[in-house]
């Protein structure tokens, strides 16, 4: 039986989580497995932080904190975000702390080494003899030999995205006192990927079908392929086994595994945390290395080269039958109000505050809607405004109170009968003449997730074409019976599309479901994906409606306005 392996990228451990990064990778992702389990799938859905790495430690540092301390606080934090969101993980750990990654990652790094893919080697690299100590990654800046702006960093440049070779950089200077650093020897491990593709895992990356963004990476980098160094010197990280450390030269200090070694594994580590927590110790297995698994990654593409090559370089060399991804659906870059998100530069929407003044469910809605699966896109405050306005409060909230509060009213708050010589009537009038609707999950499922809240939205039109037509308001004393059997269809529109939203706007799926009077988790109503002539009823006549209230308010011009001219005052324009 297939089952699906969904992991969002582990958030480093240092800072808030912006709305970027929720449509990149988590928000997506939360949709896609409440659809597969619509759908009746069996889904495991993996995070945690990423607390390893010179992104962490600088920032501790900075602070005076222990590195510990930061990474707990910024761990918690961003969990907190993602309930804020509804985004649920089958588990959420933390790669410094999950009881079973730092050994896994280790074991990857020995099976590597012992199937011959890591390649020791001495070689210079910058450091800093105020510091005493290596300059890894981001603790060397200077000049970028591509593009000459002045802040890059050891890894990379942020201006061009450059991976940079940091002894290349021009003008280096230690990032934590400024001095200008030496060359000395280290030894480093480098993963072998020329001779991982050769034995076999070129094809499978060049045959596999990538996403048009993603294969447009992962050719390029394939052309250019060189071992990369997979080991740092530092404290803080992940120790290298300690019989391979044993044949270095005295005076090396201390090896740990870099950051994009093991946080990977942690897909992996916390995956088996989770069938810990089960009582199923061997379940993660089943997932991990079984060929009826479908591994799902859901990243941002700047994480494109680390999920689609190197990682998968890793899982083949281990030879321990993992499973290769089955889709990487990297989302391209997310903005706000046509600039980049910067929390430093304070162009940002600060989660926690946003949600004191708007609807979580309506901006994770408003999130799907906008995001960017194809090209770049942005968060806009006026569409952010149209959207709950126009396709939530207009369409799918006016439907629901104005046919509830009328069967409140005018029918003892009862879901009205549908009398058996209308009910072929009743049901071709909705099914068959009020327009097309389709089910949003098989959107979903092909990781169309604008195409799939314009498909919801659709659906929830449908149901006011049929209500306008048939203007029950206006049969309530002509005709009764003919009112209710409209409103007893009306109903059952609001049902299904109670039901359709749920990979959505899951609570409040469950709060229109309720007010309906239906029992249970609305998820479970129906396993169809749309109504037909033998499923189109999911509530009986009789049914007593719960507490009516409008499920989306709209925002006012006003509002908007203030949040615009906030935002800029704040980024100092
Ligand atoms: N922490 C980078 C990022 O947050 C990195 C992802 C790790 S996924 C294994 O964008
Ligand atoms: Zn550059």
């Amino acid at each position: 039986m297939t089952r699906y392996l969904i992991t969002s990228a582990l958030p480093y451990a240092n800072g808030p989580i912006h709305f970027g990064q929720v449509i990149g990778a988590y928000l997506p992702a939360d949709c896609y497995v409440r659809a597969l389990r619509l759908r009746g799938e069996e889904a495991c859905f993996v995070c945690g932080a990423d607390e390893h790495g010179v992104a962490i430690t600088i920032g501790a540092e900075a602070e005076e904190s222990s590195y510990e301390d930061y990474v707990a606080r910024w761990r918690d934090q961003a969990k907190e975000t993602f309930d804020r969101l509804g985004i649920e993980f089958d588990v959420w750990s933390g790669t410094s702390v999950s009881p079973f990654h730092a050994e896994m990652s280790r074991e990857f790094f020995r099976r590597l080494d012992e199937n011959g893919y890591l390649i020791r080697r001495a070689s210079e690299q910058f450091y800093c003899p105020k510091d005493e100590m290596f300059l890894a990654d981001r603790y060397v800046t200077g000049t970028c030999y591509v593009c000459g702006h002045d802040q890059a960093r050891g890894d990379e440049c942020p201006k061009c995205g450059t991976w940079l070779e940091a002894l290349r950089l021009e003008v280096p200077r230690c990032k934590v006192c400024g001095t200008s650093p030496e060359r000395r020897q280290t030894t480093h491990w480098y993963l072998d990927l020329p001779k991982l593709r050769d034995d076999g895992i070129g094809p499978w990356f060049e045959d596999h079908p990538w996403k048009g963004n993603v294969k447009a990476f992962v050719g390029a980098m394939l052309k250019d392929l060189q071992p990369r160094p997979i080991t740092r010197d530092m404290k803080w990280g992940i120790p290298v086994p300690e019989e391979l450390l044993g044949t270095l030269a005295e005076g090396e200090p201390d090896k740990v595994l870099y950051v994009w070694f093991d946080a990977p594994i942690g897909y992996v580590s916390f995956t088996r945390e989770w069938a810990e927590a089960r009582g199923e110790p061997e379940a993660w297995k089943d997932f991990w290395r079984s060929p009826d698994t479908r591994l799902v990654h859901f990243i941002g593409k700047d994480n494109i080269p680390f999920h689609c090559l190197i990682f998968p370089s890793m899982l083949f060399g281990v030879k321990q039958d993992y499973v290769m991804p089955w889709a990487v659906p990297a989302m391209e870059f997310y903005n706000l109000q046509g600039r980049k998100f910067s929390t430093s530069g304070n162009w940002t929407i600060a989660p926690d505050e946003h949600f004191t003044r708007y609807d979580s469910e309506a901006t994770r809605f408003y999130l799907l809607s906008s995001a960017p699966e194809t090209s770049d896109s942005e968060w806009s405050w006026g569409e952010f405004q149209s959207c709950v306005n126009a396709s939530l409060a207009d369409t799918i909230g006016n439907l629901v109170t104005r046919v509830l509060r009328f069967v409140a009213k005018h029918f003892d708050g009862q879901l009205p009968a549908l009398a058996p010589a209308l009910e072929d009537e009743v049901r071709a009038s909705l099914l068959e003449h009020s327009g097309p609707f389709a089910d949003p999950v098989d959107d979903i499922l092909a990781f169309r997730f604008r195409r799939a809240t314009q498909t919801l939205i659709a659906n929830a039109a449908v149901g006011n074409v049929y209500i306008d037509r048939e203007a029950p308001w206006a049969l309530r004393k002509s005709d009764p019976e003919r009112a209710g059997a409209v409103l007893f269809g009306a109903c059952q529109w609001i049902a299904w599309i109670a039901r359709w939203m749920v990979p959505f706007m899951p609570t409040r799926a469950q709060e229109i479901w309720e007010m309906l009077g239906g029992s249970g988790p609305v998820a479970a109503a129906t396993t169809d994906g749309v109504p037909t002539a033998a499923n189109w009823r999911l509530l009986p006549a009789g049914t007593a409606l719960g507490a009516i209230t409008s499920p989306f308010e709209k925002l006012e011009d006003a509002t908007i306005q203030a949040e615009v001219a906030a935002l800029e005052a704040r980024a100092g324009n």
